[in-house]
């Protein structure tokens, strides 16, 4: 049946609870709420204007501080001959599955099948050996912003894991390891702040073990965020110091400016954050209402909404109503603020408020004519519906700082949350139950590779009852990073390892991750 002429649009709303459907609550969320569309081929998927602005603003943020390093941008193509691709043997070989080839052109079969970049160290590297010949052409910093295609056959989720992504990549060559390691941890630092300042989401810095490292490189260093809803932890940037590993494969040398035609190789960092930060953002922040958006990446930040028009309105309060919301606007969008009036005349006040919070608008502003006449907004957070009255006077003052108050606010509940759920256990027996309660676990450890892999084993076995996700039964552990900020009560010599026994180094942590 057509619908009625005068019938209102149907409400749209989220159907899987968070806490019971974690993945059709994530999938509604950003289809609902218009961040994504799903595409026809499997692991891609179309960022809407809603999600892209949100990377939008990570880019201009990030881009602006590398640049105050000296980072340059540039673009290298997205080939790469099988050749120079197979240069890297070593390192490429563990993630050879995930490479996408090209070996057709219409019709015909290429002479030579072209490789699809996962990562762009064989597509750079060539051309920094040509390029770098002298100290004096150092440091060489380069970042690119770009996607990579990574033919991946786990199961496939928006922004977390997808088979094309975006993100940036930097690399950058020094004379000497002290130069090229202050970067890695500066750099660092930059990711880290992408999620707490721009994206409201704590993290964790650390080191990754060595069976976790970047394999081609030195050392790598990570952000580890923490998804409340499945107990799962999830790396969130990684920055890798690679020493002179690349440099020796791709004959990247200098002169030693101290000697006689001594060669030096040169030291090497890649770091990279990609657009799977946006489905932290979601996933951390998002509720049963829809999205909700942290103020400093959202697209609208403050949606102002008429409210209180009855058919008894006098047509000159309707025109106070409308004119007034519109001024709002104005004057928010000239102190910079993100703002849109809602003064679409199909939908009521109730339907608008249930799309913007959809939609994950962090702030909402309703103006009716009860506050026309008190030359007043009521504002409502997004974030927990809490409500205040301001003088229409003061809005210059007030909304910046509610915004801002939001971020931080929004950014405490995440931590606390976080904050709860990292939990130090000392015994094996307290391990694999401190995981099923949605923790990440940090223990004494002692350090070994082998040991690494027994925990994985031994809490994938262990977890008999528990298949939360029928994709991944009984996931194992996996040590995510040894944190910077190390806990106290290490005694060498006394501590031992909470999984072999052996002499604990350090306390690290291990979660079920994604
Ligand atoms: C998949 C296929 C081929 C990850 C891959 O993290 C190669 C790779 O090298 C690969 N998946 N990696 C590691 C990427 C290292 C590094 N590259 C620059 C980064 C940040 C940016």
């Amino acid at each position: 049946m057509p619908p009625k002429a005068d019938s209102k649009p149907a409400l749209i709303s989220i159907t899987a609870p968070k806490e019971e459907d974690f993945p059709s609550w994530y999938q509604q969320v950003l289809t609902k709420g218009e961040m994504l569309e799903y595409y026809d081929v499997s692991g891609c998927y179309i960022m809407k204007p809603g999600s892209y602005s949100v990377w939008e603003k990570i880019q201009a943020w990030f881009d602006s501080e590398i640049k105050a390093l000296g980072v340059q941008n540039a673009y290298f193509p997205m080939f790469v001959s099988s050749r120079v691709l197979e240069k890297e043997k070593d390192h490429v070989e563990g993630f050879a599955p995930e490479v996408a080839w090209v070996t057709k052109a219409g019709t015909t079969d290429l002479e030579e099948p072209i490789a699809i970049r996962p990562t762009s160290e064989t597509v750079m590297y060539p051309y920094y050996a040509k390029w770098i010949r002298s100290h004096r052409d150092l440091p060489l910093k380069l970042n690119q912003w770009n996607s990579v295609v990574r033919w991946e056959f786990k199961h496939p989720q928006p922004f977390i894991r997808t088979r094309e992504f975006l993100w940036q990549e930097g690399h950058t060559a020094f004379l000497t390891r002290e130069e090229a390691e202050e970067e890695v941890l500066k750099i660092l630092d930059l990711y880290s702040k992408v999620y707490s300042d721009l994206l409201a989401v704590p993290v964790i810095k650390g080191r990754k073990t060595e069976k976790e490292k970047f394999a081609g490189g030195f050392f790598t260093t990570t952000t580890e965020g923490y998804i409340p809803a499945t107990g799962r932890g999830i790396q969130g940037a990684t920055s890798h110091c690679l020493g002179q590993n690349f440099s020796k494969m791709f004959g990247i040398v200098v002169e030693d400016p101290k000697s006689t035609g001594d060669k030096i190789n040169v030291w090497q960092n890649s770091w990279g954050l990609s657009t799977r930060a946006i489905g932290v953002m979601v996933m951390v922040h998002g509720d049963n209402k829809g999205l909700v958006l942290p103020p400093r990446v959202a697209q609208y930040q403050v949606v102002i909404v008429p409210c209180g028009l009855t058919v008894k309105t006098t047509e000159e309060d309707k025109a106070n109503i409308n004119n007034g919301v519109l001024d709002i606007e104005a004057e928010l969008k000239k102190l910079g603020v993100r703002a849109i009036a809602d003064t679409r005349d199909n939908y009521s006040p109730g339907w608008k408020f249930s799309d913007w919070e959809l939609r994950g608008v962090p702030l909402r502003l309703e103006y009716g004519p009860m506050d026309f006449k008190k030359k007043q907004v009521m504002t409502v957070r997004r974030m927990d519906g809490v409500k205040a009255s301001v003088p229409l006077s003061e809005l210059a003052e007030t909304i910046p700082k509610l915004l801002d108050t939001i971020h931080n606010d929004m950014f405490a509940r995440a931590k606390k949350e976080f904050d709860t759920h990292v939990v130090r256990v000392t015994k094996w027996e307290d391990f694999v139950p401190a995981l099923n309660s949605k923790n990440l676990v940090q223990i004494p450890w002692c350090g070994r590779m082998e040991c690494e892999d027994e925990i994985k084993d031994k809490s994938a076995r262990q977890d008999t009852d528990e298949v939360e996700d029928e994709r991944a039964p009984s996931m194992g552990a996996k040590s995510l990073c040894i944190p910077f900020e190390q806990p106290e009560g290490i005694v060498k010599g006394e501590t031992k390892c909470a999984s072999c026994g052996m002499d604990a180094i350090q306390w690290c942590m291990f979660g079920r991750s994604y």
